[in-house]
């Protein structure tokens, strides 16, 4: 036992980061609904029906928060209680409910969806408890379904394009994808993001989204902000996307530079969640075509690589705290350069790839970690 734990501890330092860091878009658990109480022969006494493990849809809850509390992702409903003198009808094992995330979908481990959550308190029965005893099976109450099943926060695009009014999303987006695609309905979400897809060559495809609406001050809900934002959690990949000239939302704004920009969309986003900070990202530095960009980006280009040593230059209301780090820049011209524009697909192509890797890897870890955890489990109640 001693050992395992050792081997457990050992191989969860292998989490990618940024599960560690706090992002997750699938969490899978273990649930099982309880037994059915024993039946009462002598005077045809009902055992008690076993209760329910159900997800129930909730706004504002991430796959991580539901994680943290509970950290075994164990969920066993009660048992029905057996037929007594005192209660003929044994009474019922207490349901679980576990609030999720709105727009996740459910499957077992081998894929097959059970269902999916696309609207505020909705609910929804992943394990059912056994029936109790009675005359016509032997009085023996039954087991519940047991089994372990997949959390699944819907995507709805690849890549999530972001940045403040006119850094270039759309045109990016459509100078990038070459058809729109199907649009799946995404019930759970208010706004629709402009979306695209990016084929290759042999038939690879990627979405992107462009989800506009971030401005200063969308964290507090100013424009479309936490519309939209809703949707970043939703992607595999944030690409941000900013001016070299920087940015100014209107002239009661001060004018940013190109660096200050960064660190505000840094901003933008941790206010409004902190853990989106730790969402693989790229960034993209446009309109490097326009006079002086070079000499701009040559300036700022070793700060942009190490935020967290400039952020501290920021007033406390502008300075964020959990830094985001950027897998790769990348300084283009969307609108005036076809081969920054091939440059960038290949690079997005490349990064999921590397992303689609690391989470197998860490399949795998967690598959470890739910066999130690097997051996553990205690037996669930024996019934004679
Ligand atoms: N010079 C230059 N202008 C660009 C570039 N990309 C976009 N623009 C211009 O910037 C303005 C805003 O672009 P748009 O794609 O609408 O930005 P969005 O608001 O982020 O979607 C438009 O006038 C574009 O033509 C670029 O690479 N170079
Ligand atoms: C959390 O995990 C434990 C077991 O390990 C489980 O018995 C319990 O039902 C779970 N708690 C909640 C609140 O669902
Ligand atoms: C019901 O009866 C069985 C058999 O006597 C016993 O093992 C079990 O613990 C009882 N269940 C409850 C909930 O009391
Ligand atoms: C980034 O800057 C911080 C603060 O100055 C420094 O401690 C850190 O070593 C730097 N990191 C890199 C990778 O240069």
């Amino acid at each position: 036992m001693v050992f395992k734990t050792v081997v457990l501890l050992a191989k969860k330092h292998k989490y990618r980061n940024y599960l560690k860091a706090g992002f997750r878009d699938s969490l899978k658990i273990f649930v099982s609904g309880g037994y059915g109480g024993n039946g009462l022969p002598k005077f045809g006494g009902i055992g008690g029906q076993g209760g329910n493990v159900i997800v129930v849809a909730t706004e504002d809850i991430s796959l991580e928060e539901v994680y943290k509390q509970n950290k075994t992702r164990r969920y066993n409903a009660g048992n029905g209680k057996n037929s007594s003198h005192n209660f003929i009808r044994g009474p019922a094992g207490e349901d679980i409910k576990i609030n999720v995330p709105v727009g996740v979908s459910i499957h077992t481990e081998l894929g097959k969806k059970l269902g999916e959550l696309d609207s505020k308190n909705e609910e929804f029965i992943i394990a059912k408890g056994g029936t109790g005893g009675h005359s016509k099976n032997g009085y023996l109450g039954t087991q519940g379904q047991v089994y372990p099943v997949r959390l699944d926060l819907k995507l709805i695009a690849d890549i999530g394009l972001v940045g403040f009014p006119n850094a270039g999303k759309s045109t990016l987006l459509s100078a990038i994808s070459h058809a729109k695609p199907k649009i799946a309905n995404y019930p759970f979400t208010t706004v629709r993001p402009h979306l695209g897809m990016i084929l290759f060559k042999d038939e690879r495809q990627i979405s992107m989204a462009d989800l506009p609406g971030l401005i200063e001050g969308a964290h507090l809900n100013k424009g479309m902000g936490h519309k939209f934002l809703k949707h970043v959690e939703r992607t595999e990949l944030l690409l941000l996307i900013v001016d070299i000239n920087g940015f100014q939302l209107s002239p009661q704004y001060p004018h940013r530079t190109c660096l200050d920009t960064v660190v505000l969309l840094n901003k933008e986003l941790e206010l409004y969640k902190p853990h989106l900070v730790d969402k693989p990202s790229l960034l993209l530095i446009n309109k490097m075509d326009s006079d002086g960009a070079q000499d701009k980006y040559n300036e700022i280009k070793d700060d942009l690589k190490n935020l967290s040593k400039i952020a501290t230059n920021y007033e406390d209301n502008l300075k964020p705290e959990n830094i985001l780090k950027f897998r790769e820049i990348i300084p283009i011209s969307a609108k005036n350069s076809k081969d920054d524009i091939a440059f960038v697909k290949n690079k997005l192509r490349k990064h999921l790839d590397i992303l689609a890797e690391e989470k197998i890897n860490d399949e795998e870890n967690f598959n470890l970690y739910q066999n130690v955890r097997e051996h553990m489990k205690e037996k669930a109640p024996k019934l004679v």
